[in-house]
């Protein structure tokens, strides 16, 4: 495994890191207390180029490969996990789904205008009765004369209030499973489309996230992603790359805490000397490192395995794994570097905490994440709970 970074991958790196600086963390303390997201911020991540980076130049991306578009998430997540939110649910759950599975007429339509930021995108797996086992959903869709009339419900829905189109899964065919599920691309503008903001959350204030309705909402079948039964592949070969996104934000977390820590304790003196020359302050600095290098491997592992192009779900779930739960455990430390100071939002890391604390839910919890490495390490399948005295 070669650890070089190109020097283009050096340059871009180091461009989304300045723009994460002087751009993205002058305002994200603003918005995280407002509570309010920020369309402006989400239009500049288009312009910048970073929403659809890794999609082909001619769709309107930057056709830039996965390490690379690694880097930038990692950038940007240093500075504000709602950005890196819009980033990672615009790029790898829906143009990436777009780009994979979609016709050069879907393409064409939606990839251009959600690459430029110009438009949003949002991912509709997760109802309200339906979140790691995403194939019992009950959004149904029923077959209409040229088309499909969707009912259901969707929940924690990311950009679901901006999106100008929804992935919307919904199963066909009850009987069948998973392989009855299907995708729609759907405008959010059809007749029957309904969002809600949902508010309260513990952490990603900024970030807007929505319950979903469908009330008789009809598509023609050019709105079908992919084929009726390749919804669940889509839907998860989406989460392949969702998964990347989040874990390469997550090093970001863990950098922006070592980064803080290490401002701070050189700065702060007690007993007449900077709290940096206490050994169990180095202690606490040094395990932040030490997590922060290696989920920054681990997510570069499987960015590499995406770019050759060969099946990387289990890294990528190792990855995404350990760079989530390492981000919460950073955070954790750096508000313990920071004493007082860190618990009130002067400093980035209690929003660190309070943001890090989703990704070890959202787009797979670690218990998933456990599941999927367990069943490719052993080839028994731990996923399904069985009753007592069951066959098998
Ligand atoms: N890419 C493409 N296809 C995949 C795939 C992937 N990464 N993973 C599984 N599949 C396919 C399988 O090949 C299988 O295909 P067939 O029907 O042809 O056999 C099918 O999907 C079913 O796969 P599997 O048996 O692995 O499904 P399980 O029901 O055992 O469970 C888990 C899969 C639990 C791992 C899955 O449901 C999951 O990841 N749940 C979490 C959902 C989630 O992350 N929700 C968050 C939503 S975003 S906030």
């Amino acid at each position: 495994m070669d650890l070089d970074l190109t020097d283009e991958q050096e340059l871009i790196s180091e461009t989304a890191r300045r723009f994460a600086d002087e751009y993205v963390i002058p305002r994200v303390r603003e918005s995280d207390r407002a509570q309010r997201f920020d369309l402006e911020l989400a239009r500049k991540l288009g312009e910048m180029g970073y929403l659809g980076a890794p999609v082909a130049e001619q769709y309107g991306g930057r056709g830039l490969d996965h390490v690379t578009y690694g880097l930038i998430v990692e950038q940007i997540g240093r500075a504000d996990s709602a950005a890196r939110t819009v980033i990672s649910v615009q790029t790898s759950l829906v143009c990436g789904s777009v780009e994979r599975w979609g016709t050069e007429e879907q393409k064409q339509r939606w990839l251009p205008q959600l690459c430029s930021g110009e438009a949003f995108g949002c991912f509709g797996l997760t109802e309200p009765d339906s979140g790691s086992d995403a194939a019992s959903m009950r959004t149904r869709a029923e077959r209409i004369d040229g088309g499909w009339r969707i009912n259901g419900q969707k929940m924690w829905i990311s950009l679901g209030n901006v999106a100008s189109v929804a992935l919307v899964f919904a199963q066909t065919d009850p009987e069948l499973a998973h392989r009855g599920l299907a995708c729609f691309l759907v405008p959010t503008d059809t007749p029957g489309f309904s969002s809600q903001e949902i508010h309260g959350k513990l952490g990603l204030r900024s970030s807007d996230t929505a319950s979903l309705a469908f009330d008789g909402l009809e598509v023609p079948d050019e709105a079908l992603l992919g084929e009726v039964g390749q919804g669940f592949k889509i839907a998860m070969s989406a989460l392949d790359l969702g998964r990347y996104s989040v874990a390469a934000g997550c090093v970001g977390i863990c950098d922006g805490c070592v980064e803080a820590s290490v401002a701070y304790a050189t700065e702060r003196k007690q007993f007449g000397v900077p709290i940096a020359g206490f050994q169990l302050v180095q202690a606490m600095i040094a395990e932040m490192i030490v997590k922060r290098d290696a989920a920054r491997l681990l997510v570069l592992r499987a960015g590499m395995l995406k770019d050759k192009g060969v099946p990387s779900t289990t890294e990528t779930s190792i990855a995404k794994l350990y760079a989530t739960e390492s981000a919460i455990e950073c955070a954790n430390t750096a508000i313990q570097v920071h004493g007082g100071a860190g618990y009130v939002d002067d400093h980035p890391v209690e929003r660190y905490l309070r943001d890090a604390r989703v990704t070890t839910l959202y787009e797979g919890t670690s218990q998933i994440q456990k599941l999927i490495i367990g069943r490719a390490a052993t080839g028994i399948d731990a996923i399904l709970p069985r009753s007592p005295g069951a066959d098998g």
